[in-house]
């Protein structure tokens, strides 16, 4: 991978024991002392980030874990998670679970009453993952006029809430997340401000630098796409073939409908419901060989992003 973190494992390790000691001393986020907590189901590291997107272009960013996207988390419907948040940033942070029915001290929205996890600080975060879906989490600070800050870095994951009943069984199942990078403000057509970016990825790789996704003929694989750009709309394409669309924001569609392409509105830092996600499963016959690549950036979608090796 080339990842690289700025700060490293021992900084980490500091970082997260005098985060403990100072929470356990304020009795802010810990009821017992730090040895008598449970352990956490996940650890979710916020730190500063060099994120090479291609050969030599490197992203600035903050992330969870050194990755772009977050973690995957994959949890049963139903069952409670732990989770702490170690805030490795030079500002407070907090860290939202989308379209999630849970408490509002937990749900990471400081405007709702969840607390900012100060800088060098451990959250726990304590839910019973709800409803049953495609949720996703990321940061939920206020970016201002800061195009580095907020929505605009790299902090944020899918999370999806497996349901007891799982309709339907896929040979694959794989989850994408669109993401713009390095934004700025320029001119819009109607004499309006709006923000440009200077790279899109898809999960951590520009249009032709990733891996490619290979299908082999007649599987049935379901992605899930989440749009993670701070403001962008993204179209998603797989030329040649058609997405049968079994879910909107993370929630089943009542009747799947074929589609060619996708329209995915930017997933928002506001406190919403609407996001913009969606499940979609490709229903294309594809032929022996054919690859899907995963290739492909923000103003790209619709420019053959199928390649026949
Ligand atoms: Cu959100």
């Amino acid at each position: 991978m080339s990842i690289k973190l700025e700060v490293g494992r021992r900084d980490f390790l500091r970082g997260a024991s005098l985060a403990l000691l100072s929470a356990a001393a304020k009795g802010k986020s810990w009821a017992q002392s730090p040895s008598g907590l449970p352990p956490a189901d996940l650890r979710l590291e916020i730190a500063p980030l060099k994120l090479e997107i291609a050969p030599g272009k490197i992203i600035h960013t903050v992330a969870y874990n050194g990755r772009v996207p977050g973690p995957l988390i994959r949890w049963p419907e139903g069952k409670p998670i732990l989770i702490d948040v170690v805030n490795h940033a030079d500002v407070p942070e907090i860290v939202h679970w989308h379209g999630q029915w849970i408490s509002s001290d937990q749900d990471g929205a400081s405007e709702e009453g969840s607390p900012m996890i100060p800088v060098g600080e451990t959250q726990r975060y304590s839910f019973t993952p709800r409803p049953a879906g495609f949720r996703w989490y990321h940061t939920h600070t206020y970016a201002g006029h800061d195009l580095k800050r907020g929505a605009y870095t790299g902090q944020f994951g899918c999370f999806y809430i497996e349901p007891k009943h799982s309709p339907g069984s896929y040979d694959q199942e794989i989850f994408l997340t669109l993401h713009d990078w390095n934004a700025y403000m320029g001119g819009g057509g109607d004499a309006s401000m709006d923000a440009f970016y200077d790279y899109a990825t898809i999960n951590d790789r520009m249009l032709g630098h990733a891996e490619p996704i290979k299908v082999r003929e007649g599987q049935r694989v379901l992605f899930h796409v989440l749009n993670a750009s701070a403001t962008a709309t993204h179209w998603l394409a797989l030329a040649g073939h058609e997405f049968t669309v079994v879910g909107m924001d993370g929630n089943e569609v009542p009747s799947p409908a074929k589609v060619k392409a996708v329209r995915l509105a930017p997933g928002s830092a506001a406190p919403s419901f609407q996001s913009a996600t969606v499940s979609a499963a490709p229903m294309a016959s594809v032929a022996p060989g054919v690859t899907i690549s995963a290739k492909t950036g923000a103003s790209h979608w619709a420019e053959n992003p199928v390649t026949i090796s």
